[in-house]
């Protein structure tokens, strides 16, 4: 016990006496330990130590079979009045919800150790800093916390005698996939998570704290919790300007958060700088500006696809001290996932375990496999991740995969604007993914399955936002996807997204013009750089990213205008109905 404060130890007792754990083990944070806990876990299988010679520090775990992804359908708001969670929540009334958990944990922990995990999402003691205790019967997600946040026994001074802290109840129970739940008490900032032991829904302080339960303190408070990444990007005369990005899954945000600028950008002395690669907890800073901290401690990032070329900071990352879920293991004891090189290992065993045959067709890796990785092994980690301040933005970015209607990149006339473009972001399907190709999918700032209560009123905090901040960011939507008709990619993505990233920063600077179009601010085509792709993205093809069909963007006004009656609930902001009105009149409708 660590602690006297009884808010804390009641609480304890409390989950204690429902879940019946045969002890209690508190986590101090200490790596001895961790190293215990892992010992323990070697025996049992839960968790496999990797070579150490290659990979040091690292182990390999495999969640069950039937337990790879977060939940959506088994993700529940339950706030008091459904109303309030709105139409892209499920909900529970919160008694109801209570009284059906409790049956499913009761007992649930016979015959295991209930361990306690003090932790802080963003740095103890910093202006953004919220404590939460996660109890749990897992070891897996005992060292996942202690990669993924600030965690250990030091949380419980800083908490002090407060009884403001999230409670986190998780128990795998039997990993029953009909009575899994992922729920949300925001207004008892509470979590319970139960039968399941996969990563996005049992490390209770990422999704389920840093963005569901926070979006409604930043909403309460005057801040914002957002699917977001925070990049530093330094120009050659050594002045940093932050930006952050939202963008669904599969759309490159990891990627950007780990930038390496095209060889002509580092010749003339362009470098990028890491801050954070899925969530920002942004406030208003004493000098009017937005600032921006990662509330987490580690990457948790999906292992497919990431390789020395695409990624070779997450590469770097993965290299000591890392867990590996659902990836192949290999015979000599490291791991190997389709799209890490074009050898895929004999005699290896894919993510359920089984003997694994490359030849046969099958994915070795999981395609949702992951690994956890310590932000301090990133090789791009910028000097200031642990400011406690955070970092200024003077950007933000939202961006969908858009075969068509969206150009590489374009800028909002204001905040309100912005806010539209962020509340109206889509992806569209591809042929790889789904049977139906260019199916758009609204997904509001990224956030779709992490705002911790009503949509409308969640774009109303984003506008209000905006009236109490008086230096705010420059918005911009980019789009790395768009394609010819043949369905190529126009644009070559990766690092040279610098180019685009570059025009945003001279933008935020005052710079560089740009042409006002129907649906923002352009660049003029000279005003993107292709110094060293000349051969790949030609004049033309520059022109084609930086078109607005005007016949596909009334589809597009009238697809949004069907999305806002279906979500809005009669509690749309009138600045987003403005802002549709406009892109209707500016469209010549
Ligand atoms: C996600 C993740 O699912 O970051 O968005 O894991
Ligand atoms: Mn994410």
């Amino acid at each position: 016990m660590y602690t006297t404060n009884k808010a804390v130890l009641s609480w304890i007792d409390e989950m204690a006496a429902m879940t019946k754990p045969d002890k209690i083990v508190w986590i101090d944070g200490s790596e001895e330990q961790l190293e215990e806990l892992r010992q323990e876990a070697y025996k049992t299988g839960e968790l496999i130590k990797l070579n150490e010679k290659e990979l040091p520090g690292c182990v390999y775990h495999r969640s069950a079979i039937n337990d790879v992804a977060r939940v959506e359908g088994r993700t529940f708001i339950c706030c008091e009045k459904k109303e309030d969670a709105g139409p892209t929540n499920n909900w529970m009334d919160p008694a109801e919800m209570y009284l059906k958990l409790r049956g499913i944990y009761d007992g649930a922990m016979k015959g295991r150790t209930m361990y306690v995990i003090p932790y802080s999402m963003s740095i103890i003691g910093s202006p953004f800093a919220k404590y939460g205790i996660e109890l749990t019967d897992s070891i897996y997600v005992v060292v996942s916390m202690a990669i993924m946040t600030r965690m250990g026994k030091q949380v419980f001074d800083a908490l002090g005698d407060s009884p403001d802290f999230i409670k986190g109840l998780h128990s795998k129970a039997q990993l029953d996939e009909e009575n899994r739940y992922i729920v949300q008490f925001p207004q008892d900032n509470t979590i319970w998570s139960v039968n399941s032991g996969y990563g996005g829904n049992v490390l209770l302080g990422k999704k389920c704290f840093a963005l569901r339960i926070a979006s409604v303190l930043g909403r309460r408070e005057g801040w914002m919790a957002e699917h977001m990444l925070i990049l530093g990007v330094q120009d050659p005369e050594g002045n940093v300007t932050y930006i952050t990005g939202a963008f669904p899954s599969a759309c490159g945000k990891t990627n950007l958060a780990m930038i390496i600028p095209p060889q002509v950008y580092r010749d003339k002395g362009w470098k990028c700088w890491t801050v954070g690669d899925d969530i920002a907890w942004i406030r208003p800073g004493p000098d009017g500006r937005l600032w921006a901290c990662n509330p987490e401690n580690g990457f948790f990032g999906v292992a497919p696809g990431t390789n020395m070329k695409s990624n070779p900071n997450a590469m770097l990352c993965t290299k000591k001290n890392s867990i590996f879920t659902n990836v192949v293991l290999k015979p000599d004891l490291t791991v190997w996932w389709e799209g890490m090189d074009k050898n895929p290992p004999e005699g290896a065993l894919n993510w359920k375990g089984e003997p694994w045959d490359p030849a046969d067709g099958s994915k070795g890796a999981h395609p949702n496999s992951r690994f956890t990785s310590p932000a301090v092994n990133c090789p791009c980690l910028s000097s200031e991740y642990n400011n406690p301040n955070g970092v200024p933005i003077s950007a933000m970015l939202f961006g969908g995969r858009r075969a068509k209607t969206a150009p590489l990149v374009y800028q909002s006339r204001d905040w309100n604007h912005g806010v539209f473009m962020g509340a109206t972001v889509a992806s569209e399907t591809t042929a790889a993914a789904t049977g139906a190709v260019g199916v758009v999918r609204r997904d509001p700032m990224s956030m779709r399955p992490f705002i911790g209560y009503h949509v409308a009123d969640y774009w109303q905090h984003w506008i209000d936002m905006g009236k109490s901040v008086a230096n705010l960011p420059k918005i911009f939507h980019v789009n790395w996807f768009r394609t010819d008709d043949e369905g190529h990619f126009l644009w070559p993505g990766f690092g040279d997204n610098m180019r685009v990233v570059e025009w945003i920063i001279k933008r935020c600077r005052g710079e560089v013009d740009a042409v006002e179009t129907p649906i923002g601010f352009m660049p003029k085509p000279e005003d993107i750089s292709l110094e060293g792709i000349e051969d790949e993205v030609s004049e033309d093809t520059l022109k084609n990213l930086l078109s607005v069909d005007v016949e596909v963007w009334k589809k597009e006004a009238a697809d949004i205008e069907a999305f806002f009656e279906q979500v809005g609930e009669g509690k749309l902001p009138k600045e987003l109905a403005e802002n549709l009105e406009i892109l209707k009149k500016n469209l010549g409708e």
